[in-house]
């Protein structure tokens, strides 16, 4: 089959919940992707941050193959060989002292909201069903019931009313907003984004962070850090909070906790938080299989072996500044931290950023535009100096082809 015989097969069979590139994958390995003719591409998504590895990555395949011919699923109705040591490494690996193992980044997110409002009721003494959770317009936590009722998209929440209460939204960036909301005491926690990816990789004003986090400390609230796709290296230091030096209560994990070679995510605190949830009050058929904890472990362990936050930082920086280079009036800005990147284009002659992104992948570059005219780049930590190189002279040439 060809690529349309796909695209149309999808199209009669599938939820049209995508509007995918017209681009159909077949195999991918390190920063290249091919497609069913057999084009090759370099992929500057991969797969919003999950990828961070490099596509099927040997050691992290070698991890799955290896248990998927023992035991990939137990349940949490029975212990298992591979749970504990995983929580032991991940644990020391960020330096908490307990992991909650989910899935999906959704689901870590419900899992922080969960956990935060326990945590209120139990330990801060809010009165049951007040528990407040600040969050940021332009927000993006995944796409549950609970998470598009704290959105700012409609994209996102228009149509799947009526909504979960207990959210307050402030502008994200915006340390004199974050103070108003904190004078009510019913406030439990802050979720935020250390790096708004979806809303177009908005990196906020150096010292946000830690001044957020130092403003909640102050009101006895939960600082609630959502890496799902900044963390894991992606932006040049293991966690995007690093830079800061900002240690959340509550670190949320995804993506590319497992390379992404299948669904892993995380919930990490220390006890006074993790203890409130009792056994039987939280829990998921695969959170912590087999699988994924000898996954997720050889994924974290190529992040340190490879150096990738290192390469993340040092790569990016040559990759933005090369950026900077191009004379386009098609580029409005360009921004970003590590490899978490992303140009603004400035529609031209009815051309936009989906039209700049499909000559793109016409001259072998993959890359999808958010918001309509924010492309974000945002290849495997793995790629080298020379590939950056060659990504900039792609983008270059679509660019000046439009
Ligand atoms: C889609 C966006 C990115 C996330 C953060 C939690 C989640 C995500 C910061 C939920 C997921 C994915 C979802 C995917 C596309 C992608 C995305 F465009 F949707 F917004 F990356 F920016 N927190 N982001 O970025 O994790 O449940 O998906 O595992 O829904 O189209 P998930």
């Amino acid at each position: 089959m060809k690529s349309n015989d796909y695209i149309k097969m999808e199209d009669k069979f599938g939820a049209h919940n995508y509007h995918p590139l017209p681009v159909v994958l077949e195999k991918g390995k390190g920063v290249f992707l091919w497609d069913v003719e057999g084009k090759k591409y370099f992929d500057f998504l991969s797969a919003y941050s999950a990828v961070n590895q490099g596509h099927c990555h040997p050691k992290i395949i070698k991890a799955l193959n290896d248990q998927s011919k023992k035991l990939t699923l137990t349940s949490r109705a029975f212990h298992n060989n591979a749970l504990a040591p995983y929580e032991k490494y991940v644990t020391k690996y960020f330096g908490y002292d307990k992991v909650l193992p989910m899935n999906s980044g959704a689901e870590a997110d419900e899992t922080a909201i969960k956990l935060c409002r326990r945590w209120a009721y139990d330990k801060k003494g809010i009165p049951e069903n007040k528990a407040k959770i600040i969050v940021c317009e332009g927000n993006f936590h995944g796409r549950t019931i609970t998470i598009i009722s704290m959105s700012t998209d409609p994209d996102s929440f228009k149509g799947f009313g009526p909504y979960t209460p207990g959210f307050e939204v402030i502008p994200y960036n915006d340390l004199s907003a974050l103070e108003k909301a904190l004078q009510d005491p019913n406030v439990a926690g802050f979720l935020v984004e250390p790096i708004q990816g979806e809303a177009g990789v908005f990196v906020p004003d150096e010292g946000y962070l830690k001044k957020a986090y130092d403003m909640c400390k102050a009101k006895n609230v939960l600082f609630i850090a959502d890496e799902v796709q900044t963390g894991i290296a992606r932006t040049g230091k293991l966690l995007a909070c690093d830079h800061e030096k900002v240690k959340p209560d509550i670190l949320i994990l995804g993506k590319a906790l497992s390379g992404g070679v299948l669904p892993v995510s995380a919930v990490l605190a220390n006890d006074e938080i993790m203890l409130v949830i009792k056994p039987g009050e939280h829990g998921s058929t695969f959170g912590g299989n087999p699988l994924a904890c000898q996954v997720a472990v050889a994924a974290l362990q190529v992040v340190k072996d490879e150096k990738l936050a290192q390469r993340a930082e040092k790569l990016g920086k040559l990759f933005r500044s090369e950026l900077a280079k191009i004379k386009s009036d098609m580029i409005e800005l360009i921004r970003g931290k590590g490899l978490l990147n992303a140009i603004v284009i400035k529609p031209k002659n009815g051309k936009e950023a989906w039209d700049v992104c499909v000559k793109m992948k016409e001259n072998g570059l993959l890359a999808k535009p958010t918001h309509q005219h924010i492309i974000r780049f945002a290849p495997p930590l793995v790629i080298t100096e020379k590939q950056i190189l060659d990504a900039v002279k792609i983008i270059k040439k679509s660019l000046e082809a439009i």
